[in-house]
């Protein structure tokens, strides 16, 4: 189940947080390990217990030492923090067999999700084990929510190559065939080049739901440390809120974006920390998701919407009422026919575009993109399901816009990589109109989007006149609805009336 929750978590706001347990070693530098882990979880708005696990002595030259706990200092550390509920346990460094199997025999009593990060060196290159801790990694990996390897780590697990980013789907699958529920293979200077000459940082996303790409473009940044621990880290954090694994990959990849933006040279040496500081916020930080690497190659130019104040934006399912809220003037509509053997449905899409052309009302199809480039619809509104069948690049041809549903962050990012000419988002609130496994992301959601996204956001799930004020206030481009506009006694009065809130409104803001 896809779950999407807190997305404005703010800690200021709130007297209790979710607890993210971390088994990790402390680099004495301050660029790595517990530092990063502590201060990322802060920053993403989790409590952050720690269990250490070794103490490191080292810098950017090398480690020069390694004072490992004893199983009985581990344990003692994870009863103390055991008074309170933790929601998550994340690891990074293990420093021996025997750390490795004290956690394991903990976490074989757990139900919490694991995030486990599998630190075998440091970025110098030195060993950070006391013996070769291959074979009771491999042991944990039944327990493991997420695994985060970098290449070189995925290799050494493994045993298998990898050579450029075309070998990590294989590397996935092993990982998978061995126990861990989802795996990411963190692609870090292992760049794609696409045909269109864009260098992209890639890391590789599966589980046996789903599988794909995280990309953003290649950054010129100073030689920061400490990006796996502070990925893992973010994603331990998102999912202590309740975020699936895949949303809490992409929360994790936009904290390294921002946090590589932050990142400085500190003081006594050539490298610096990744500096994450808050729950991620910007635009920029958001990576594309795409199901398969040559989708990158692709790049897509769907129309922009004429009025990008969409306004109020009913979703009916006949021309019957089209004509109605036409004629109430409704200048944004959508034409949602859910059976494809309607035996009118060819007629109804025909009649539909000729009577929003006439009324320059701009009206976007539901599903059906080969009528809707039949008649030359104004645009096209598509589901995530949608998106990997129907023919975009035809849509795209075609000059026809193009709509895209998202309910959570790996729904966003999934629509950002088609650069979509509006973006709608929900459920805001509780709606019968479709069946929901997303959790409501309330006003605060919408807000938050609302500050993220740069494209016309329509705002979608449970909008009535009751609580449409407080979705006006967030200031989306278009509010759609279904059941508080069709279901109404006097849905043409209802609609004149909408809009008019909305209007209203929007004149407030612009004084
Ligand atoms: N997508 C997200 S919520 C929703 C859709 C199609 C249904 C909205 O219907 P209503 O009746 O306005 O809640
Ligand atoms: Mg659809």
């Amino acid at each position: 189940m896809l779950l999407h929750l807190n997305s404005t978590w703010s800690p200021a706001k709130s007297k209790t947080r979710p607890v993210v347990m971390t088994v990790a070693g402390i680099d004495s530098s301050g660029h790595a390990g517990l530092h990063t882990d502590i201060v990322t979880q802060r920053a993403l708005g989790v409590h952050a217990a720690s269990v250490v696990s070794a103490i490191t002595a080292q810098n950017d030259k090398g480690v020069f030492n390694l004072n490992v706990t004893d199983s009985a200092g581990l344990a003692l550390q994870w009863r103390a923090n055991s008074i309170a509920p933790f929601h998550v346990v994340k690891s990074g460094l293990l420093a021996s067999s025997a750390q490795i199997d004290w956690l394991g025999a903990m976490l074989s009593e757990l139900s919490v999700p694991y995030v486990c990060d599998p630190v075998l060196m440091s970025s110098s290159g030195a060993s950070l084990t006391l013996s070769n801790t291959r074979e009771p990694l491999l042991s944990l990996l039944p327990h493991v929510t997420l695994l985060t390897p970098n290449i070189d780590e995925a290799e050494v697990l493994t045993g298998m190559k990898i050579n450029d980013v075309d070998d990590m789907p294989s590397v996935a699958n092993r990982l998978l065939e061995w126990g861990v529920s989802a795996v990411v293979i963190k692609g870090g200077h292992c760049h794609y080049h696409a045909n269109s000459g864009e260098k992209y940082c890639v890391d590789y996303y599966a589980s046996p739901e789903k599988s794909g790409w995280l990309a953003s473009p290649a950054k010129k940044v100073c030689a920061v440390r400490g990006t796996g621990c502070a990925f893992a880290s973010a994603a331990a954090s998102a999912l202590a809120f309740g975020y699936s694994t895949e949303d809490a990959v992409v929360i994790a990849k936009m904290a390294i974006n921002e946090g590589l933006d932050g990142g400085y040279l500190s003081g006594y040496g050539t490298q610096g920390p990744i500096n994450i500081t808050q729950f991620p916020q910007s635009s920029h930080a958001l990576p594309v998701w795409v199901d398969e690497l040559n989708n990158l190659n692709q790049t897509y130019e769907f129309p922009r919407c004429s009025n990008t104040s969409l306004g109020l934006y009913p979703v009916v399912d006949s021309v019957d009422w089209i004509k109605t809220l036409l004629d109430a003037g409704v200048k944004t509509l959508q034409l949602r026919i859910k059976d494809p053997q309607h035996p009118e449905l060819e007629t109804q899409v025909e009649s539909a575009v000729n009577l929003c052309r006439d009324y320059d009302c701009q009206l976007f199809i539901n599903d059906y993109w080969q009528l809707a480039i039949k008649y030359g619809a104004y645009g096209v509104h598509l589901g995530q399901e949608d998106i990997a069948t129907a023919d975009l690049n035809a849509i795209a041809a075609a000059k026809i816009r193009l709509g895209v549903s998202s309910h959570c962050f790996y729904e966003v990012a999934r629509a950002h990589a088609l650069n979509p000419s509006y973006l709608a988002t929900g459920p805001v609130f509780p709606t019968q109109s479709k069946e929901m496994p997303w959790v409501n992301q309330g006003t605060q959601g919408l807000a938050y989007w609302r500050h993220l996204i740069d494209y016309p956001l329509v705002a979608i799930g449970g909008i009535d006149e009751g609580n449409i004020s407080e979705v006006i206030r967030c200031k989306p481009d278009g509010i759609a609805m279904i059941s508080a506009i069709t279901q109404h006694h006097e849905p043409a009065k209802q609609v004149k009336e909408l809009m008019h809130l909305i209007a209203k409104q929007d004149e407030d803001h612009a004084h």
